[in-house]
């Protein structure tokens, strides 16, 4: 991770802080502390109080988080654990006598990646140093926002990871023959990611035919690929700590029947209606709205159930989303999956996605392959 970077994430945590009267900020997303410092151990915690930035861990990954994360001071937990070892540091830089009922020590964390569990030890040992003179405040999405607008090395780096996706599904098309499994298939595009560069996938891979294919996030299975069969796969892989994502939708065979033919093309003029509308200063849910509408006009909108897309960065799924709950306005730097679907329980369902980047004149569509049906036996 670039060293100004992170300098410059942390002043945007610190400048949270201020605007909220806090003295201390404990983050636990793995992926808010890979963002902020460069550490992807995924095991710690982040704490932020005064002028220090401190990265707590067990002794598994002390090594790391300093060869990682060198702009922040690494701690050892030992055996005193996460709760002890904060409210230890708390104590001694902001004693209690400092506080009182009027005037409480404010502890933000983030409300959305902690465990009950967790969330209880920390509130137990701040009650043991400050009895009831502390509140904790939680951040909801605040530190998570962060991230929604990509550098042009993040948006290298997730460009990186779609073409490897599309070099994947390039030797799949080739690979693919009737009798094979969908485990198989899922196997085999992820063997060939990773043999790409990938250093993991983002994702389990989808890889549903026949009937299955109705199943929007279905697991691969010993069924074997027929002709007649739609085949949906879903799939990506994470490139430098960076996610992608795409599926395609093929048909084994020569010709599909009629109504597979229609569902295919009005989920592909869906897709490709609603990618054409993203651009700076719309929401998320006009985009939804604009494959949603053809999909519904078209008859099938109860078959369509999810939202139509999601940003993709350091984690498959981000913030903001399009779908028709999110009112975030999209801005340049923004990426965006764009993946209607239509899913006919017991018969077949099928979903187009690509990932799109939002760029001051529009998008810039960061997935190559192709869309038309692709007929394959
Ligand atoms: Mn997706």
């Amino acid at each position: 991770m670039n060293s100004h970077i992170v300098e410059n994430n942390i002043r945007h945590v610190t400048d949270i802080a201020k605007e909220k009267g806090i003295s201390a900020i404990i983050l636990t997303d793995g992926y808010n502390i890979h963002y902020l410092s460069g550490y992807k151990g995924h095991t710690g915690c982040m704490l932020f109080f005064g002028d220090r930035r401190c990265i707590l861990t067990d002794s598994r990954y002390t090594e790391q988080v300093t060869i990682e994360a060198p702009d922040y001071e690494c701690i050892d937990i030992g055996i005193e654990g996460y709760s002890k070892t904060i409210a230890g540091l708390l104590s001694e830089a902001m004693p209690v006598e400092g506080f009182n009922a009027s005037n409480k020590l404010l502890i933000g964390f983030e409300n959305k990646d902690i465990s009950y569990t967790q969330f209880k030890a920390f509130e137990d040992q701040f009650k043991k140093v400050y009895g009831e003179f502390f509140k904790m405040v939680h951040l909801d999405n605040e530190i998570s926002n962060l991230r929604m607008v990509k550098t042009s090395e993040e948006i290298e780096k997730i460009a990186m990871a779609e073409s490897i996706g599309d070099k994947a599904f390039e030797h799949i098309l080739g690979y693919i023959k009737v009798g094979m499994t969908e485990k198989d298939i899922a196997l085999e595009l992820e063997y060939t990611m990773k043999k790409l560069g990938a250093e993991g996938l983002s994702f389990d891979t989808i890889a549903a035919s026949g009937p299955n294919s109705s199943l929007p996030h279905a697991v691969p299975s010993d069924r074997q690929i027929q002709e007649g069969d739609f085949l949906t796969m879903d799939f990506g892989c994470i490139y430098q700590g960076y996610c992608s994502d795409m599926t395609r939708t093929i048909y084994i065979g020569y010709k599909p029947s009629n109504k597979q033919q229609e569902i295919y093309d009005i989920v592909l003029r869906a897709q490709q209606e609603a990618m054409k509308y993203i651009r700076p200063g719309v929401k998320g849910s006009e985009v939804d709205a604009v494959a949603r509408d053809i999909i519904t006009a078209a008859g099938y909108g109860e078959y369509f159930g999810h939202g139509l897309g999601h940003s993709v960065g350091l984690y498959i799924h981000e913030e903001p989303r399009c779908s028709r709950k999110c009112d975030t306005v999209l801005e340049a730097g923004m990426t965006m999956t764009v993946e209607p679907g239509i899913y006919l329980p017991g018969e077949f369902g099928v979903r187009i996605e690509d990932l799109v980047v939002v760029t001051p004149e529009g998008y810039k569509n960061l997935t190559s392959s192709d869309k038309n049906l692709i007929c394959k036996i």
